[in-house]
C-alpha cells in the first residue's frame, strides 16, 4: 500500500485497513493527515494514497472499483480545486464516501465545497467542512459508522468525546 512519505507508518499494524483516505495531491496531505490522526487517535486501521481524478484517472478506477474487495469499509476523500475525486469514487463503489473539501488558494475552498457538495441525487457524498474541521470530522464520522458493530471502538469514541468535554474550560483566560 503507497502512503505518503510522512505518515511514517500510521496504518496500526492491520493487514486490511478500514478507512481508506485517499486525496488528489501531495499538496492535501497538510490537511488530510488531520483525518489520518484523529483515526489514529481512535485506534482505527486506515491506509493514506494519493489518487488524482485528473492526473491518475486510471489509479482512480482501479482504487474505487477495488476499495469494497480490499477490505475498506469507509472512504475519506479529500480534494480541491474542482474537486471531483469524493463524487467520481462514490460513483464507483457501494462503501460510503466522505469528501473534504481542501481549501484552495485561488477561491478559499469554496470551490472544492461547492464541487463536492452539489452532488445530484443518487450517488451521496457526505461533505464536511473545508480545511482541517472537515478533515477531523471525516474521521470522526467514519469512527461513528464503524462503531455501530465494534462495541470496543464504540467505547474509545465516547471516551475520546467525554475528554473534550472535560476540557473546556469554565471561563476564558488571557492569552499569554
Ligand atoms: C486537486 O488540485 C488536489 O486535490 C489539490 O487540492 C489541487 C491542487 O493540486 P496541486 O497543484 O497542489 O498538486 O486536484
Amino acid at each position: 500500500m503507497s502512503v505518503p512519505a510522512e505518515t511514517g507508518g500510521l496504518k496500526l499494524g492491520k493487514e486490511r485497513a478500514d478507512v481508506a483516505i485517499i486525496m488528489g495531491s501531495q499538496s492535501d496531505w497538510e490537511t488530510m493527515r488531520h483525518a489520518a490522526e484523529a483515526l489514529q487517535a481512535l485506534g482505527i486501521s486506515h491506509d493514506t494514497r494519493i489518487v488524482s481524478a485528473h492526473r491518475t484517472p486510471e489509479r482512480l478506477y482501479d482504487f474505487a472499483r477495488t476499495a469494497k474487495a480490499e477490505g475498506f469499509k469507509v472512504i475519506i476523500a479529500g480534494a480541491g480545486g474542482a474537486a471531483h475525486l469524493p463524487g467520481m469514487t462514490a460513483a464507483m463503489t457501494p462503501l460510503p464516501v466522505f469528501g473534504v473539501p481542501v481549501e484552495s488558494r485561488a477561491l478559499s475552498g469554496q470551490d472544492s465545497l461547492l464541487s463536492i457538495v452539489q452532488m445530484p441525487a443518487g450517488i451521496p457524498v457526505g461533505t464536511l467542512a473545508i480545511g482541517r474541521s472537515g478533515a477531523v470530522n471525516a474521521a470522526l464520522l467514519a469512527a461513528a459508522v464503524l462503531a455501530l458493530g465494534d462495541e470496543a471502538l464504540a467505547a474509545r469514541l465516547d471516551a475520546w468525546r467525554a475528554e473534550q468535554t472535560a476540557k473546556v474550560a469554565d471561563r476564558p483566560v488571557e492569552a499569554s
